[in-house]
């Protein structure tokens, strides 16, 4: 494998409209934000790479400020300079800076990509050659579509209609106390057969535990999440009362909570979001403990531009990913996207790796220029000195 020497390091924080917002049990976010993280190698190659978060710290702790502050100030002078021959490197070069898993995983992710690009690869093949020899990336992904909290049962009925109408096979649905069981029996009586389920972002406590268990009925995939966005052990506890699936998101911050979840009986399935637990290098380290263990495994999103969701799918694309992904269309999110060709949504409910080297998506300076000054203008936050 070829190796690179890292000459420069940008990051452009961008924010942009989205289609449609997706409002979560904490909220919902206005714009996308997110840092695009450029890499520039010797050879005169670039990377690119999406740290993504949000504007607040409602998902998890990090905020785009943060990450920020930490990639600039101990990330980027630890990496400029520097000869790779893996990405599983950066592990080890980061160790001096501890959490902050979304700004360690944008600056990784872009390394992931020009060192692909170097080697003359798609970034799934590229992943692929970290696993055992026989594990060949898939063209194409299964992909399902998140949908956000709305403001009536009719509006809500109305947008899960359209995304079957656009091929859809898998509907996930935003929860909260006030808005669970009443809507899982209305979709579930409008739509008998779709592939149904729920994530709640950390909504509920052990004391609905009762409560949660009605949504047993509803013969659901899984629900995503249910107790505290730091809580592993009360899942565990929930769990053992409920039928329905219970899939781990907020809590799972690396290999290790994961076993550690496993061992509990705290979740049966993973929505493993690269950016959360640090990096692809991290993620590969969970996907072999999924495949060994047989636990079903999905990729999640974060509203990504076309360059975090061009990786996550090539990542996705791994055969170990058994169930549908967080990962739709492009005019799901963004019209336009600062990266081309757009994701479109094939027979299937699938799409398709792209088939050039790296993460196989190129960026367009204009829009990303035009992502930067929206940022400029709407970033709610004053310098602190
Ligand atoms: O909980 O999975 C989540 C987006 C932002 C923060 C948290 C979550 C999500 C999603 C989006 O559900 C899925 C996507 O990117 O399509
Ligand atoms: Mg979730």
């Amino acid at each position: 494998m070829k190796a690179v020497t890292i000459q420069d390091i940008k990051l452009h924080v961008v924010a942009m409209p989205l289609v449609e917002l997706l409002k979560t049990s904490f909220g919902a976010e206005p714009q996308k934000s997110a840092i695009i993280v450029e890499v520039l190698t010797g050879d005169g190659l670039t990377g690119w790479g999406e740290t993504a978060l949000k504007t607040k710290p409602s998902y998890g702790s990090e905020t785009i400020l943060t990450a920020l502050h930490i990639t600039r100030d101990f990330l980027v002078p630890g990496l400029i300079g520097q000869t790779i021959a893996s990405p599983t490197e950066l592990t080890n070069l980061f160790k001096a800076v501890r959490g902050n898993h979304h700004a360690r995983a944008g600056l990784e992710a872009a390394v992931w990509d020009v060192m692909a690009k170097a080697n003359g690869m798609r970034l799934a093949d590229y992943f692929a050659c970290h696993l055992p020899a026989k594990v060949r990336p898939r063209d194409k992904v299964l992909v399902g579509v998140s949908i956000g909290i709305q403001e009536s049962l009719d509006a809500q009925l109305a947008l899960i209609q359209k995304r079957v109408d656009e091929g859809y096979q898998r509907i996930k649905l935003k929860i909260a106390p006030g808005w669970d069981v009443e809507l899982a029996s209305a979709v579930r009586g409008r739509f008998p057969d779709i592939s149904l389920m729920l994530d709640a972002n950390s909504a509920y406590t052990l004391k609905d535990a009762i409560h949660l268990k009605q949504l047993d009925q509803f013969d659901l995939l899984m629900i995503e999440q249910p107790l505290a966005y730091d809580d592993i052990y009360e899942h565990s506890v929930l769990q053992a009362q409920l039928r329905t699936p219970i899939c781990l998101d907020e809590s799972i911050y690396s290999a290790q909570d994961w076993r550690i979840a496993l061992k509990l009986g705290a979740g049966k399935i993973l929505n493993l979001k690269p950016t959360r637990v640090g990096g692809y290098s991290e993620s590969l380290k969970i996907y072999k403990l999924c495949v060994e263990t047989n636990t079903p495994l999905w990729i999640g999103g974060m509203l990504e531009t076309g360059v975090g969701r061009a990786a996550n799918l090539a990542f996705a694309s791994l055969p170990g990913v058994t169930l549908p992904s967080d990962i739709s269309a492009t005019d799901r999110y963004f019209d336009p996207d600062i990266a081309e060709p757009p994701f479109v949504l094939q027979a299937g409910s699938t799409l398709k790796v792209p088939p050039r080297p790296g993460i196989g998506v190129d960026l367009r300076r204009d829009r990303l220029e035009e992502a930067c000054a929206r940022w400029q203008e709407i970033n709610p936050f004053q310098p602190l000195f």
